[in-house]
């Protein structure tokens, strides 16, 4: 047996070496991109970037065998924004016990070298607390304040003793200027059943904030809910949605024929909103989560304008394989200054990745990409149109 099996002490200088060049890889963008974004090849953050002194105690009286003492099982569905020149990411970690929490991540350049903060980010309870946070999206409204709008979920109180795993899903809200200090707001208030994937509108709307919200029946099962729905709150203190409408439904044979749910906070362009949602089916292999992109209008938010057939992104390679399989998701997207767009995308409920795009080409990708015509006779006929469209430039 090798002495470093045997070793007592805590390698804690080669950990921390270890720890350090993860975090310095350099990431490549991959070799044949499509035209519409650049994925980029490394994972940008994986369980194993979580701090050293988060999971090992170091004191060597304490823990005589360097032992981890608590475990890191993955860092996923994390909200982005720019900090100053650089960029964060409110990162969905979750540990070997299940329980997920927030941490800030930051990078100078976007696309690798995430280093997490000292410590996770500590959120107020409401008198209810939480049995579990995730999938926070950071909004910077025009408010000033940058808000996380999160899921959040506890036991149901209405289940039977016997069933212990039914679950209610809500809207958590915390709001911040520094992404550290924290200030809990109520849950959200909604008539629509159980909550997951809302989103708060960056611009006020007529005076109010606007809601991106998912309604469901049940904290699995859809039932009559299941897609993206458009609401209104006079005052974020008292988050009461009213006049909440579906405006992008769940639909037959598409990608979002099971779920339909937004992803980050939209992204404002001369033609449009530029929006970014996933879409879920269901497959003998279980259920497939992709990444789909739409437009709505920039004068009335409820009006659906463009929506390019199937998904804008799935799983490929080693994404496709995690603690739940064939899933991407993505709730955090950076547009820069300059145009560039940073899409961050977590595969599997695993790890997370970085596709970098633009602005311009984002937007004719949505506005000339041909919608779905939900039949395999229309995708036929939108093939043939666009190869007599070629005709002139096959040079035969
Ligand atoms: O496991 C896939 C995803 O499932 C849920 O998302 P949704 O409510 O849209 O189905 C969430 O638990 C999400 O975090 C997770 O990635």
């Amino acid at each position: 047996m090798s002495t470093s099996i045997l070793s007592k002490n805590l390698n804690f200088e080669a950990l921390k070496k270890n720890h350090q060049e993860l975090i310095e890889k350099q990431n490549r963008p991959e070799d044949f991109p499509n035209g519409i974004y650049t994925r980029y090849k490394n994972p940008i953050l994986t369980a194993a970037h979580a701090p050293i002194e988060w999971r090992y105690d170091l004191n060597p009286a304490t823990n005589p065998f360097g032992m981890e003492r608590i475990g890191i099982n993955a860092t996923f569905n994390a909200g982005a924004m720019k900090w100053g020149d650089n960029y964060v990411l409110a990162v969905r970690v979750e540990g070997i016990d299940r329980k997920s929490f927030f941490a800030i991540a930051e990078s100078p350049n976007g696309i690798d070298n995430f280093k997490f903060w000292d410590k996770p980010c500590v959120i107020p309870q409401t008198e209810n607390p939480d049995t579990n946070v995730y999938d926070m999206r950071l909004i910077n409204h025009e408010d000033g304040w940058i808000y996380g709008i999160f899921c959040t979920e506890r036991k149901d109180p209405k289940a039977p003793k016997s069933d212990t795993s039914s679950a209610v899903a809500n809207a958590g809200i915390v709001r911040t200027k520094d992404l550290i200090n924290w200030e809990r707001l109520p849950d959200l208030i909604s008539n629509t059943g159980q909550q997951r994937n809302v989103v708060l509108h960056p611009e006020f709307v007529n005076g109010k904030y606007a809601l991106y919200t998912r309604p469901q029946d049940g904290f699995i099962d859809v039932g009559n809910g299941g897609g993206i729905g458009l609401g209104y709150v006079d005052d974020m203190n008292n988050p009461v949605v009213k006049d909440e409408k579906i405006i992008f439904g769940k639909q037959y044979h598409t990608i979002y024929e099971l779920k339909n749910g937004l992803g980050p906070a939209p992204i404002k362009t001369e033609k449009g909103w530029l929006h970014m949602a996933h879409g879920v089916r269901n497959t003998a292999a279980g259920l497939r989560y992709t990444l789909y992109l739409f437009m709505t209008d920039l004068n009335d938010i409820s009006k659906v304008t463009h929506v390019p057939a199937g998904h804008f992104m799935a799983p490929d390679g080693i994404e496709r394989v995690g603690d739940v399989s064939n899933v991407l998701f993505s709730n955090g997207w950076i547009a820069d200054q300059d145009g560039t767009v940073f899409i961050y995308y977590a595969s599997s409920d695993t790890r997370m990745h970085v596709a970098v795009s633009t602005v311009e080409k984002l937007v004719d990708y949505v506005i000339n990409t041909p919608a779905d015509t939900f039949i395999s006779a229309g995708s036929v006929n939108t093939i043939i149109t666009q190869v007599n469209k070629n005709k002139e430039y096959l040079g035969d």
